[in-house]
């Protein structure tokens, strides 16, 4: 995957309900999304997922799983964003509003997909409210248009 970029995204869910962040500034601004950005150097992308939750939310995870891969490819742009998600369901210290993320609880059955990446309502329902795991592509012309999208999900328990 040498042409590829790596992220993270990390959903806290808690009680029935998942912690989106309204992003401020930067890639997907005026969107809700889960927190994350790009893995560093120095670091595993587990630890890329936990610095950026904590980093843009205040959240710290106590426990954290990796839940699946999406590649993401722009029409006109070579390099394919490799986000690697996540969630936590154990964690210390309540969420709160930084620089980068202005943070919010949603019940799982009024999660916003009306604002957020269009590709979500795909896929987020079911690694939310079934634990499944994502592994997909999808392809972007622009932020709001999906051209091709290949995905499967999975039950993590069924195929161990
Ligand atoms: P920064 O540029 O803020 O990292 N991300 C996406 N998330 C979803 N759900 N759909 C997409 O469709 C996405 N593209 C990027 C990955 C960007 C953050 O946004 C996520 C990172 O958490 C295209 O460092």
């Amino acid at each position: 995957m040498g042409n590829n970029k790596i992220y993270t995204l990390v959903f806290v869910v808690e009680d029935g309900k998942v912690l989106l962040g309204m992003k401020k500034r930067g890639f997907g601004v005026g969107r809700w999304n889960g927190f994350g950005g790009k893995v560093e150097p120095q670091e595993t992308i587990m630890e890329g997922a936990k610095r950026e939750l904590e980093e843009e939310s205040l959240v710290k995870a106590e426990q954290i799983e990796a839940v699946g891969v999406i590649l993401f490819e722009f029409v006109g742009e070579p390099v394919i964003m490799e986000v690697h998600v996540f969630r936590v369901d154990s964690y210390t210290s309540q969420p709160e509003e930084t620089e980068e993320m202005r943070p919010q609880w949603f019940p799982l059955a009024e999660v916003p997909y009306d604002g957020m990446w269009p590709d979500d309502i795909f896929w987020l329902p079911s690694v939310l409210a079934e634990r499944k795991h994502i592994n997909g592509y999808f392809l972007f012309e622009g932020m709001n248009t999906i051209l091709k999208q290949d995905f499967t999900l999975t039950s993590p328990s069924a195929s161990a």
